[in-house]
């Protein structure tokens, strides 16, 4: 289904009025706590979070997987669905591909692909490459399986097969335009005693070695870091000071991929921010929201003030803008329309975004420099409290976007429409 922008334009006018009189009093609010809105709403415009090809599709649990109507059928499709939220939010401008989820074949099957996408007005983030379960096209009809890991296997066949896999997904990313390789593996242990931590460490970081060997000078290579699952005893790359010894042991171009999921429970991940910009190795975020594991849940859907203060530290590292990283969406939808879903997740990083930079930064500085912990306290809630939602709205309007993307998105009749011609029970089986 192409998007027709008239119809969101037409949204946009029934709301118009109102949103005008909204902005010009947050822009006064704002105003008044030394903070330029402009400066807001242009930060805001400028921001972009990719859409995993996954996510577009409902996922499941172990339990079972109920499937809405109308999901894509194929990677093309998956890029329809996302051409179709950016076209929403203005601020989901690339999609990540997973392989083998998405595999287009490097030649004439990436350039078609990258075609369809650049025609969209979609780019190619991060490359994720998946070696945590068995594929024929990567471990070859059996004959090398990653049941006991993949780089940190004892078996040097079985990491080798894990290494050219990688490869080939660079090899496939250089050919769609992307930038970047992330490397979540899901090695680890299931029970104390199955290996040697320090042995299955040392071949990982061999094995990472060996494909940043691989890695375009003008790309970057991140670790993802995640304490449990699917081992649950110990996950080789278990925490943030575990990605930061194999992303410095790699090379300068591997960063840290810090997934908001990925942590026990009460980590201070605004502080794992600070820490990692710091030295110079924060590559990227997966946002989501958890209660208690990584249920990659709609990001800000449970701890919005957490999120807030990880922004903050982001235009910290920044000097006031959000560094040069790969933001990316990483949730799994169960209940809602996928596409309602990461509408609303954009929604909640732009409103985060905006709330941060609602902070007067001076003012907080000062307050600290005073040791006056109840002003730097009032200087920051007077940013989270503050109702940006004016402000993320005209950002989203200046980049031809909908005021009001989730009620556009209903009002236009996309998922009637999808449902009808991919069927009601739709879902990806390969490109
Ligand atoms: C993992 C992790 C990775 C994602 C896979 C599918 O838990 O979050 O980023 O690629 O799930
Ligand atoms: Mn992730
Ligand atoms: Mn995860």
């Amino acid at each position: 289904m192409v998007v027709d922008r008239s119809r969101i334009e037409e949204e946009n006018q029934i709301r118009l009025a109102w949103h005008e009189s909204d902005l010009a009093h947050a822009l006064d609010v704002v105003g008044r706590s030394g903070v330029d809105g402009e400066v807001v709403v242009t930060e805001v415009a400028r921001f972009s979070a990719a859409a995993p090809s996954w996510a577009v599709g409902t996922g499941g649990t172990r339990f079972g997987r109920f499937p809405g109507g109308g999901e894509p059928r194929n990677t093309y499709e998956k890029i329809d669905d996302i051409a179709l939220l950016n076209s929403l939010t203005g601020a989901n401008r690339t999609v990540s591909l997973h392989v083998p989820w998405d595999d287009p074949g490097l030649g004439a099957g990436a350039a078609a692909l990258r075609r369809h996408a650049e025609e969209l007005g979609i780019g190619f983030d991060a490359m994720n490459s998946n070696t945590f379960q068995d594929n024929p096209s990567t471990t070859g009809d059996g004959a090398v399986s990653y049941k006991f890991g993949s780089l940190a296997n004892v078996d040097e066949s079985v990491r080798r097969a894990a290494i050219e896999h990688n490869h080939y997904v660079i090899d496939l990313g250089v050919e769609l335009g992307s930038r970047a390789l992330t490397v979540w593996l899901g090695d680890g242990m299931n029970h104390p005693g199955q290996a040697s931590f320090r042995s299955q460490f040392e071949r990982v970081l061999t094995g990472l070695v060996d494909i940043y060997a691989h890695v375009p000078d003008d790309w970057a290579m991140f670790t993802e870091h995640k304490p449990y699952e699917p081992a649950f005893y110990s996950s080789v790359n278990n925490d943030w000071g575990t990605s930061l010894l194999l992303a410095q042991g790699t090379g300068d171009r591997v960063k840290c991929l810090v997934d908001l999921g990925h942590h026990l429970p009460n980590t201070n991940i605004e502080q794992v921010v600070s820490r990692l910009a710091m030295v110079g190795r924060l590559g990227g975020f997966h946002f989501n929201d958890s209660k208690y594991g990584d249920d990659d849940l709609t990001v800000g859907s449970i701890t919005p003030f957490q999120l807030f203060l990880i922004i903050g530290e982001l235009l910290e590292a920044g000097g006031g803008r959000m560094p040069v990283a790969a933001y990316m969406i990483d949730e799994s939808h169960n209940l809602k329309d996928p596409l309602e879903d990461l509408i609303q997740a954009t929604d909640a990083l732009q409103v985060a975004l905006a709330q941060a930079l609602c902070v007067n930064r001076a003012d907080l500085a000062d307050a600290q420099q005073a040791n006056d912990a109840a002003r730097a306290a009032e200087v920051l809630h007077r940013g989270f409290r503050t109702d940006v939602r004016p402000l993320v709205a005209e950002a989203r309007r200046r980049n031809g976007a909908a005021l009001d993307a989730l009620a556009t998105y209903r009002a236009i009749g996309y998922r009637a429409a999808v449902t009808a011609t991919r069927g009601a029970d739709s879902m990806a089986t390969g490109l």
